[in-house]
């Protein structure tokens, strides 16, 4: 086994180095080894009684929004003391390093761009990497107005426990929403187009933790391949992409990274 995975580093290492036209595609697993919960093991301990597809709803919101205030909150403040690991200091790198690199990320905790804060970059050029990150779900640290265009992006810990009234809008009064997508909700059409474009173009998709069954994120990956590109997929588990995988890397993202991407 052992054989085999090395085989696979090596050949998806070398695919990645001579690819013309990089889409990574990243989830969850990708800050597991930050501390983050993923989704599937975030049904454990505290929030065992509801499902995310259960709170990330407007209709959720719309029953209960103190219920998902509370979920919100517990999870940024989670998120606000964890870091960047390995796999996102390696990605930020390519990304410096590499302009036809475009990674698009399910995450809404901020560390792919905190990994590039990190890196000692050249101003212009660390300007140009962060574009070429796509948040398809948003970003948890951003709340917006459900009535006005209000935006506002903050680590701030949320007072929203019992007995606090709700978040409201500093300029309309209107009621304020984290600013993530939610379940049944569109997505950013920016970041989905430009998601696209990079999907169909890529000459490699190099997936990174991710349970592939969130769409339209999932789809991506596959156009990729249906415009001949390859696959290369980081993940300690199997998941309905691992039989389209050009190469399968059956390891923790913190720890392949660094090999598959050199540095
Ligand atoms: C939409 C933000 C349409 C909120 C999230 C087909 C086409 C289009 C839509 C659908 C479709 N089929 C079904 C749908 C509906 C739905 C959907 O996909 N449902 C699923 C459940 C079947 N999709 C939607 O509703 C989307 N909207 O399509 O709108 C539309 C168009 C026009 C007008 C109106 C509507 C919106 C989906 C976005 C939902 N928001 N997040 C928040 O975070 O609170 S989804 C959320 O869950 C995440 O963002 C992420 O996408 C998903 C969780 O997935 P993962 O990131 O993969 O995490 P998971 O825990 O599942 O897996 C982690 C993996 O990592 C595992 O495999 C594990 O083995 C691995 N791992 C663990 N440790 C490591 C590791 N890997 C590497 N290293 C490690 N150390
Ligand atoms: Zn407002």
């Amino acid at each position: 086994m052992v054989g085999r995975r090395t085989e696979a580093l090596r050949g998806a290492r070398a695919a990645l180095q001579d690819a013309e036209g990089i889409l990574v595609l990243t989830g969850a697993g990708v800050s597991a080894e930050s501390g983050v919960p993923t989704f599937r093991d975030a049904r454990d301990g505290l929030w065992s009684r509801y499902r995310p597809e259960e709170l990330a709803t407007p209709d959720s919101f719309r029953r209960d929004p103190g219920l998902v205030w509370r979920w919100y909150a517990m999870r940024r403040r989670g998120i606000a003391a964890c870091r960047p690991n390995a796999a996102h200091r390696a990605l930020a790198r390519l990304l410096l390093r590499r302009k036809d690199a475009i990674l698009v990320t399910q995450n809404v905790d901020g560390l792919h761009h905190a990994a590039l804060d990190e890196e000692e970059a050249p101003s212009q050029n660390a300007r140009d990497a962060r574009g070429r990150v796509l948040l398809l779900h948003g970003d948890i640290f951003r709340v917006r107005c459900t009535v006005c265009t209000y935006r506002r992006r903050d680590r701030s810990e949320l007072q929203v426990d019992d007995g606090h009234a709700l978040p409201r809008c500093p300029r309309c009064g209107g009621d304020l929403r984290p600013d993530v997508v939610w379940f049944g909700e569109p997505l950013p059409t920016s970041a989905l187009e430009g998601a696209t474009t990079a999907a169909a173009q890529a000459e490699i998709c190099l997936v990174v933790g991710t349970s592939a069954l969130v769409h339209p994120a999932a789809s991506l990956p596959r156009l990729t391949l249906s415009q001949g590109g390859e696959l290369v997929e980081v993940n300690p588990d199997p998941t309905p992409l691992s039989s389209a995988a050009t190469w399968r890397i059956p390891l923790p993202a913190g720890e392949a990274l660094p090999h598959l991407l050199g540095s």
